[in-house]
């Protein structure tokens, strides 16, 4: 009897289970831990975090499926098994992170933590405001997510450049790939937004000497930074550091090198700070359910999986 386990840390196992079934009745469903049934009738595991160890223990497995977009948390398991890891796409997805992403770049653009303050203080403060194509946002990591929230950008009036590993072709934005073109990418940048993968390569990429590079021409002075990828691709320490020097007018932060951001961490009142607690793009169990569900069936019919992860290049 081929089933399916869930295994997630933090996330609430029988909420995806119920929307399994209402998916299709008739699909097995495990849970992990407790409901776990005999190891070799589980064909396929759709994660989130999973422990290590958990996935090498199912030898029949066939392939993985994330439940997220980001892969870092289940390639960091020395012990997984050679299977396919499929990573969603997904275009619920997809829309909920350009919401974050225009809803932040706007807010910075349009001052509102000034506006609010002003209104606590009922202060009739009507200050010059500017265009959205006096700003030049840069997004780093142009992959799905990121070119996505760049054409809404765009379509707004923001002038948008992308950066990525492999060089893109996008009407009306000007893209950058690879080491070589970064700093020009980032030296053109008044808004960095970053929707990179967590990888060996990116970790820690946001550290002071990058955020130096990014441009002082824009509107403010000084750059900002929206990071909604993953808390390790920055160094935390040097964020605080160069928005407490002016080196940085701004930031959005969705994720921390530590999740759930400690009660203690300076960014929780950092007053040039928005801190979100990793929600800038949910999975919604409904879709990501049915579009595993197809890729199983397309899989068992002979068909190929999509969107898997390249474990080389670790997303
Ligand atoms: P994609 O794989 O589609 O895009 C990743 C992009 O990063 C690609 O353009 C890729 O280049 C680029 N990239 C990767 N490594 C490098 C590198 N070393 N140098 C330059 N560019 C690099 O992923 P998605 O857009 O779907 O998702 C991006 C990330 O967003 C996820 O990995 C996840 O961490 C995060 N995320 C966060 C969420 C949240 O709620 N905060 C929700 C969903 C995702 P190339 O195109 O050439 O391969
Ligand atoms: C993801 C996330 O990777 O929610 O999908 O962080």
């Amino acid at each position: 009897m081929a089933a399916l386990a869930f295994i997630l840390s933090g996330w609430d196992v029988d909420m995806w289970a119920k929307a399994m079934h209402a998916c299709d009745p008739s699909v097995h469903v495990r849970r992990y831990p407790e409901d776990m049934g005999r190891p070799e009738d589980i064909h396929y595991a759709l994660v989130w975090r999973p422990p290590p160890y958990v996935l090498k223990r199912l030898p029949e497995l066939k392939a993985v499926f994330s439940l997220g977009a980001g892969v870092d948390a289940i390639l960091a398991d020395k012990t997984l098994p050679d299977v396919p890891i499929v990573r969603i796409v997904d275009q619920d997805m997809t829309m909920r992170m350009s919401e974050f992403v225009v809803m932040h770049v706007l807010m910075h653009h349009r001052q509102q933590k000034r506006i609010d303050e002003n209104h606590r203080a009922k202060l009739w403060d009507s200050f010059a405001t500017h265009a959205a194509s006096a700003l030049s946002v840069g997004i780093m990591g142009f992959g799905v997510l990121g070119q996505d929230a760049g054409e809404k950008l765009k379509h707004m009036g923001f002038q948008v450049a992308g950066w990525s590993q492999s060089k893109k072709q996008v009407p009306g934005i000007d893209t950058y790939a690879g080491r070589e073109e970064l700093d020009a990418f980032l030296a053109r940048s008044d808004i960095l937004v970053v929707l990179l993968p967590h990888t060996p390569e990116t970790t820690h990429i946001i550290d002071r000497e990058l955020i130096r590079k990014l441009s002082r021409k824009g509107p403010f002075g000084a750059p900002i930074l929206i990071n909604a990828g993953r808390g390790k691709l920055h160094k935390q320490a040097d964020i605080i550091e160069c928005l407490d020097r002016g080196e940085l007018y701004a930031a959005s932060l969705d994720v921390f090198e530590e999740e759930p951001l400690p009660q203690d961490d300076v960014l929780w009142r950092h007053p040039k700070v928005y801190v979100s607690p990793h929600l800038a793009a949910d999975s919604d169990p409904k879709t990501i359910c049915r579009n595993v569900l197809r890729q199983i069936k397309a899989l068992e019919g002979g068909g190929m999986l999509e969107n898997v992860v390249d474990r080389r290049r670790g997303y």
